[in-house]
């Protein structure tokens, strides 16, 4: 990590999915004290409050798609908000459901692409996001933002994606609910795909490791979006769409930590945090730790490592 000012922006968007409660997520993160532990490892912060919850034009009743046009909205704003922080320092998006990554991965692609750099993005999740509005079968937007920054067709009244992020810049890691249409999409796009399985059989670290070594290599940024499914459930209850078998604490905190020592992440999503769900804040808790780790907290010292 290139800077020392971490830059928080809230977005409590609530519009990609039909059960509400993410609205809260940024509220939830602060008073599990993100800012003070950010503080405490050696960060500058800049809390930018959060976005305003755009003017929308209401959608007409017919169509499967929930709330194009309020996400449509969304993602104008968050894209330029992401454009101008990364500028400025590390952005940390305090979402919010995973729609938000609509507007801050196209963002910070943005950016990327005009200092030419490649952006990479690690997709923390129990889902690949990659159904378009037109294979939706839910209808949720939260469901779709890799398709679209990737570039992917089906986004009519969106706005056009100025700098598309390469499919194989692509990684995902925890998938264990994906969708057919969505499998077909990542098997012949060339994304990378760690599903739990090979979580099981190989580590999380070495898989992480082959993608880091390969953002590393190709001197790019990245880009982490952290869904709170990409947790197990047990230790994780606040998301909307819960699915069984994610990973572990301490597998979510190697994740992290190893992030960290890379120093390549140079923005962050944390999403689908819905408070209404939660257990005591324990799940936003686990969030605020989860970041710590990522952000340099560590028991003991270690080398940065270069992979
Ligand atoms: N694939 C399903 C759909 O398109 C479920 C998507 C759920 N997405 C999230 N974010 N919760 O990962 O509706
Ligand atoms: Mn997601
Ligand atoms: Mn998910
Ligand atoms: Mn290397």
């Amino acid at each position: 990590m290139s800077t020392q000012t971490c830059i928080l922006i809230g977005a409590g968007m609530d519009c990609g999915k039909r059960r509400r409660g993410c609205i809260m997520g940024p509220d939830a993160y602060r008073t599990a004290g993100l800012a003070g532990t950010l503080n405490d490892l050696g960060w500058q912060v800049e809390d930018r409050g959060n976005i305003d919850a755009p003017q929308w034009v209401p959608d007409a009743p017919k169509g499967k798609v929930h709330a194009r046009e309020e996400c449509i909205a969304w993602t104008k704003l968050l894209a330029q908000a992401a454009e101008t922080a990364i500028q400025d320092g590390f952005p940390i998006f305090l979402g919010g459901d995973h729609a938000l990554s609509l507007g801050t991965v196209a963002g910070v692609a943005t950016h990327a692409a005009r200092i030419d750099r490649p952006l990479f993005v690690l997709w923390l999740d129990a889902h690949p996001d990659i159904n378009s509005p037109e294979t939706t079968a839910s209808g949720n937007l939260h469901g779709t933002p890799i398709a679209y920054v990737t570039g992917q067709d089906g986004f009519e009244g969106f706005p056009a994606v100025q700098s598309p992020v390469p499919a194989e810049n692509v990684c995902f890691i925890g998938l264990r609910s994906v969708d057919a249409p969505e499998r077909d999409f990542i098997i012949r796009s060339g994304m990378t795909a760690i599903d739990m399985r090979q979580i099981d059989e190989r580590g999380i670290a070495a898989p992480l490791a082959e993608f880091l070594h390969k953002v590393s290599a190709a001197d790019g940024m990245l880009h982490v979006s952290l869904d709170v499914d990409f947790l197990e459930p047990a230790i994780a209850p606040a998301a909307g769409t819960t699915v069984p078998g994610g990973a572990t604490f301490r597998e979510a905190h190697l994740v992290m930590e190893m992030l960290h020592d890379s120093g390549l992440v140079t923005s962050l999503d944390l999403v689908e945090l819905n408070p209404y769900l939660d257990d005591r804040g324990r799940t936003a808790s686990l969030m605020v730790d989860l970041t710590a780790s990522l952000f340099g907290r560590r028991v003991f010292d270690r080398p940065t490592r270069s992979y």
